[in-house]
């Protein structure tokens, strides 16, 4: 299954764990074992190498986040890595032509007849095109022609074939001849596969491509395949010039290797994504979304993105000392509102910190926030720095200025209160970072 990589990534995390800093030494053995865990994930021998050749100078060169540990941090660098192999964003497919076309190839079994069906129906679904027709042109299969004729039928998109017709060149030929004259939109060409990369069909596919003159060439790859996929991918390319890949059998058992591959080897985008045998289970391919799931730790990741983006250790620093002493104040607060509504929501930044309990029942709500803005900014400087009580008389008087209840007033005061006793009983930040597995920065 995806996230293979997860596993030998936390052994990396506690390793690193120990270091004030990623230093040249400490991190060759961590970009060794990066390596290692990439090769047995299928990631192919050439793309590993550059991958972590440009992982090593990225690490270095990182500016140090005072808020997370190294490892954490190294982690980071590795998501980014992959996720920039596999491409720069989702990418579409050239549809300008009327008709446009599309050819499928790929080896046997990889998901070439199913995967026409289903790109016709997500591409009528999400109005990239409305009459799409499917061509069979693989006559290698006896039942191949009735296969993409029941999945035609299953989407209700109608499917060309010559009954008899052993030449997939004069079956193409006359599907785009009838696409042209019924003003079809998109017409999708099945191919035959063999079990392995083979002369003969690859000259059909030549043939093929020159006759139909396709706008997408996509290669149709069993993502379980290993290290072999990249062979077959580069084959495919330097004979009939792919456009872009599908990537099938995503809900099986793969490592990713071939996703993380394919993409730098070719240097065509991966398209889409079958992740079942239903015709729904097709999905736009999306590299951030892609490293998230080969790498796991999606939680890791997320907390040194936040990290990166908004909180400085300072910040964190002296904001513990506050609610720890119990100084805490409403002026803290305010000052801390922007700086929390920066971060999203402030549950879901502490939640992905293990060991700090359910926050749920302490009624931090985001819409809140604005509310408890004007309360306190209705409050004299003293009683913002709790300085003086708030009176029944205050309290009335803070709840006409900001113009909400008093039951609003009462509420905030009863928050500040469970903030500290809840504060007062968190694990420390030294404490913190060892749950997370690692020290801080020096
Ligand atoms: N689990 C899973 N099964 C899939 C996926 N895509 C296709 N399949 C199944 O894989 C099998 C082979 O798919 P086909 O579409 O027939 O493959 P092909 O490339 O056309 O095969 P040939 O025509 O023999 O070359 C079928 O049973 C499909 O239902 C996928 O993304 N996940
Ligand atoms: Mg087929």
């Amino acid at each position: 299954m995806l996230g293979y990589l997860s596993e030998k990534m936390q052994n990396l995390t506690a390793k690193l764990s120990g270091k004030r800093v990623l230093t040249e030494e400490n991190i060759d053995e961590a970009v060794r074992d990066v390596r290692m865990a990439l090769l047995e994930a299928d990631v192919n021998y050439g793309v590993a190498k550059k991958l972590v050749k440009s992982l090593k100078e990225k690490a270095l060169g990182d500016a140090v986040i005072k808020s997370v540990t190294p490892g954490q941090q190294f982690i980071k660098v590795v998501h980014d890595e992959l996720k920039s192999l596999m491409g720069t964003g989702e990418s579409v497919l050239n549809l300008q032509n009327k008709p446009s076309v599309i050819m499928m190839c790929g080896l046997q079994g990889s998901g070439k007849t199913t995967h026409c069906a289903k790109l016709a129906q997500y591409l009528i679904k999400t109005g990239k095109v409305k009459t799409p027709l499917l061509a069979a042109c693989d006559l290698q299969r006896p039942a191949a022609v009735e296969q993409l004729k029941i999945l035609g039928k299953q989407i209700n998109v109608p499917v060309f074939s010559i009954d008899g017709e052993s030449n997939p060149l004069i079956v193409a030929k006359a599907a785009l001849k009838k696409a042209k004259e019924e003003n079809h939109d998109l017409l999708i060409v099945d191919t035959a596969g063999r079990l392995h990369i083979d002369g003969e069909m690859m000259e059909q596919l030549e043939a093929l491509r020159d006759l139909v003159n396709p706008d997408e060439v996509l290669f149709v790859v069993n993502s379980t395949t290993g290290q072999d996929a990249v062979n077959i991918a580069a084959e495919f390319n330097r004979r009939i010039e792919l456009t872009g890949t599908i990537l099938t059998m995503l809900d099986g058992n793969t490592r990713g290797g071939a996703a993380i591959s394919i993409r730098e080897v070719t240097g065509k985008p991966l398209l889409f994504e079958g992740i079942g045998e239903k015709i729904g289970d097709i999905q736009v391919f999306n590299p951030e979304s892609m490293a998230d799931r080969i790498l796991g730790m999606g939680d890791t990741i997320n907390l040194v993105k936040k990290a990166q983006e908004h909180i400085t250790e300072d910040d964190a620093k002296d904001l513990e000392k506050k609610l720890r002493t119990a100084t805490f104040t409403y002026d803290d607060y305010l000052s801390q509102i922007s700086m929390v509504r920066k971060m999203g929501s402030f549950k879901s930044l502490l939640g992905m910190i293990p060991g700090i309990p359910n926050l749920n029942n302490l009624n931090i709500d985001d819409k809140e926030f604005l509310k408890i803005e004007s309360i306190i900014r209705s409050m004299t400087p003293n009683e913002r720095k709790c300085k003086v009580e708030l009176s029944v008389p205050r309290r009335r008087r803070v709840a006409e200025g900001s113009g909400t209840k008093m039951d609003d007033v009462n509420k905030l005061e009863k928050l500040l209160k469970q903030m500290k006793s809840f504060f007062k009983k968190m694990p420390n930040l030294n404490q913190l970072q060892k749950l997370m597995g690692g020290s801080r920065w020096g």
